[in-house]
């Protein structure tokens, strides 16, 4: 089917007009349709990547439940902003949240949120303290909406002991024959585990409570209106139970490099502090009140974890022989897991920093 054929099966508003390819991201596909009539939304129609994400129906359970949760609370601060402040979810003919076709792709409609701004990367500390107050806002207005409503979408995605078992296996597979060239690596990872399975066992002892978390909090994940305040959380495909410190620690980790997230330069690779206190400081504001001691004590932990993990995901996928993230060229997994090491390796060499800055703040 071709995408205009795919786009026909939604119960869209107005006539289909141009469809055409919208936005980056590793993992999804995704079009902008463009209305054909006049004064009718264009929408956004996104094929879900059922590689990584093994059950769809659940996953856009989730979204359909969050996407009301938060709106009924938007519904009350903001009642003139509502679509444009929370994802609209077009339904398919009929009436499922989602429309599978004839190959097995899994497709969705969204409606399409006009005159936003996406911010890649920033060095604005202005933009970062939006970004990070607009993920809290989310956090805070999931605080009632317990954990276990949601499902599971990938089991153990933030799951640092899981995804050390995985390298292991990874490493004992050697797949693509690679293992020779990422023993420094592997020598680190296994230097800082201990330390780096600090939110893992908080969690297990039930210390920090599972939450309904967003688990991909890039500034790339917020759209901003035109005079860059935070209008949006968007891509909620990896929401479910976690902690808190995934979204901050991924928003810390995307956001406060100075580098790219696959820089093969190591020296453009810093943890900003400024930025580091922005987002901080936006995120706390919007959820000072909800999280407890030690779950905004654990916030500072979560700040070198989340570029370790990522990268030993990337290093898995690159022993795998890139079966996971696309990748443009054939060292583009390494690249980027090295990339992730040297921000974890910054951000434990200004640990005492962060550490008062999020003293400061909390
Ligand atoms: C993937 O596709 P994208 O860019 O939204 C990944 C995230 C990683 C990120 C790294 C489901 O997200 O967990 O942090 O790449 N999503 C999934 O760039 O694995
Ligand atoms: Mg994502």
């Amino acid at each position: 089917m071709t995408v205009e054929e795919i786009a026909a099966q939604f119960a869209t508003d107005g006539t289909i007009g141009k469809v055409q390819p919208h936005g980056g991201g590793h993992i999804n596909d995704s079009y902008r349709i463009l209305n054909g009539t006049q004064d009718h939304p264009d929408y956004l129609l996104q094929r879900v990547n059922h590689y990584v994400f093994k059950d769809v129906e659940l996953l856009m359970r989730n979204m359909v439940l969050v996407t009301d949760h938060v709106r009924a609370k938007i519904q009350k601060d903001h009642p003139e902003e509502v679509e444009r402040r929370c994802m609209t979810i077009i339904p398919a003919i009929d009436g499922k949240s989602y429309f599978k076709d004839p190959e097995g792709n899994y497709w969705r409609v969204l409606r399409f949120i006009e005159d936003h701004l996406v911010f890649d990367s920033t060095t604005d500390t202005d933009i970062a303290y939006e970004g990070a107050r607009t993920f809290g806002a989310f956090t805070a207005m999931l605080n009632d909406l317990p954990a276990g409503e949601v499902g599971t979408v990938i089991p153990d995605f933030h799951n640092m002991k899981w995804r050390l078992t995985q390298l292991e296996d990874s490493i004992r597979k050697d797949a693509a024959g690679r293992l020779k060239e990422v023993k420094k690596e592997i020598d680190y990872v296994e230097s800082r585990s201990k330390m780096m399975l600090t939110i893992h066992e908080l969690g297990e002892k039930g210390a920090i409570p599972l939450r309904v978390t967003h688990n991909d909090t890039k500034i790339s994940n917020i759209l901003f209106d035109k005079n860059k305040k935070g209008l949006c959380v968007i891509d909620l495909d990896t929401i479910q139970p976690g902690y808190v410190t995934s979204d901050f620690g991924d928003g810390i980790r995307t956001l406060t490099n100075t580098g790219e997230e696959d820089d093969a330069n190591l020296d453009r690779v810093s943890m900003d502090l400024d930025l580091f206190e922005a987002f901080a400081s936006g995120f706390l504001d919007s959820t000072r009140d909800i999280l407890s001691d030690t779950e905004k004590d654990a916030l500072l932990y979560a700040a070198l974890l989340f570029p370790y993990m990522q990268a030993v995901r990337f290093l898995i996928d690159y022993l795998d022989g890139d079966v996971y993230y696309k990748t443009l060229h054939k060292e583009h997994n390494l690249v980027r897991a090295r990339a992730q090491f040297k921000l974890t390796q910054d951000g434990e060499a200004k640990l005492d920093d962060l550490k008062q800055i999020i003293k400061n703040l909390a």
